[in-house]
């Protein structure tokens, strides 16, 4: 009721419109209207209320709701249901809990703060208040568990993309880091539930540094992250990007399910690779090796020539790679 009332204010652009009107149309009690008046104020909407005039929206506040976010949506199933919480400690666990209640393909989870936000291999993703956009995507695609991977490349794909429509052009470090001028803007945490050979669920987590300041990041990572306002210097509509970021999702997810191709996001992902072409150490169970990259596979894995000049494939998951020349 609450986003219906918020619907009505802001298709009354800058007018006033009753509190009777809206208890006609929504059929609900005056008092239940004042109810939920205030309880959007205290989310930060600012709503002049004048006696027999009715209720005004001045401004809407720069949170995450499906409601601020609708606008900028083209998509059919991914983002049409929001789960959006002022703090959590991840939103791959929430969605984790979702899906395992069987919460439906294409459900997002937004937080504007994770207290416990999850990186790779047990790492952990600093996520500070509204500074970010810390969210998840629930997905049941039909597809082999070992393919899995292959989602990530999509997300990375669709994040670049996302981030390339709002004038910043970045790098994608396979399999799932997105850089910046040589430091990390953004991280990709797929996270699966199935068995050997039936995959249940996919959670799809997207860590983007949108409005950080230097100061707003833990000392022992200033050096290695940036975010997209440091680079742009000035502030980013994180709803338009998460809108962006969405669309581009689903349209390469389709590739994916539709085609069982992900020729389109790899295509993206080698175009605009931090890593191709230059030397890489890879760090695999503690072992280290030198080689170079060369192409990402149509299956999403990266393909490496080794100092002998053999060629070989490796599937993320495996291995940490980092650029020898800090990138
Ligand atoms: P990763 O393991 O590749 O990167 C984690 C590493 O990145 C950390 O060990 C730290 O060095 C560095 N790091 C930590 N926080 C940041 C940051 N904000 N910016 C840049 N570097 C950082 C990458 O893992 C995958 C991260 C996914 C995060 C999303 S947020 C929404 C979802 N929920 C959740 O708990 N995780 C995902």
């Amino acid at each position: 009721m609450k986003e219906k009332i918020l619907k009505l204010l802001k298709d009354s652009k800058n007018e006033f419109i009753s509190g009777q009107e809206i208890s006609q149309q929504l059929n609900v009690s005056r008092t239940a209207i004042w109810k939920y008046i205030n309880a959007l104020k205290e989310e930060g909407y600012e709503i002049e209320s004048v006696s027999r005039k009715g209720y005004m929206l001045l401004s809407t506040p720069d949170i995450l709701n499906y409601e601020e976010i609708r606008k900028y949506l083209e998509t059919k199933h991914i983002g049409r249901e929001i789960f959006y919480f002022d703090t959590l400690d991840s939103t791959n666990l929430k969605a984790k809990e979702l899906a395992a209640n069987e919460q439906k393909e294409g459900t997002v989870v937004i937080a504007e703060e994770q207290t416990n936000g999850r990186g790779r291999l047990g790492r952990s993703w600093s996520s500070p208040k509204k500074k970010g956009i810390w969210m998840s995507i629930i997905l049941t695609p039909e597809i082999e568990p070992t393919d899995a991977a292959k989602v990530t490349q999509v997300a990375a794909a669709a994040v670049w993309k996302g981030i390339n429509e709002v004038g910043v052009k970045t790098q994608i470090k396979w399999p799932n880091d997105i850089v910046l001028n040589g430091k990390k803007v953004c991280g990709v945490l797929t996270e699966m539930s199935g068995e050997l050979n039936r995959l249940n669920y996919l959670v799809v987590g997207i860590g983007i540094n949108a409005n950080m300041s230097d100061e707003d990041f833990p000392e022992e990572i200033r050096g290695l992250a940036t975010s997209l306002k440091i680079e742009l210097n000035k502030e980013v509509e994180r709803k338009e990007l998460i809108g962006r970021i969405l669309n581009n999702f689903e349209e390469l997810y389709e590739e994916l399910i539709h085609n069982n191709s992900i020729d389109k996001s790899i295509k993206i992902c080698v175009e605009n690779s931090a890593l191709i072409g230059k030397d890489v150490r890879l760090i695999l169970k503690g072992k280290e090796e030198e080689a170079k990259a060369i192409d990402i596979s149509k299956e999403g894995e990266l393909i490496i020539q080794d100092k002998n000049g053999d060629i070989s494939k490796i599937i993320s998951g495996e291995v940490s790679v980092r650029g020898l020349y800090g990138y």
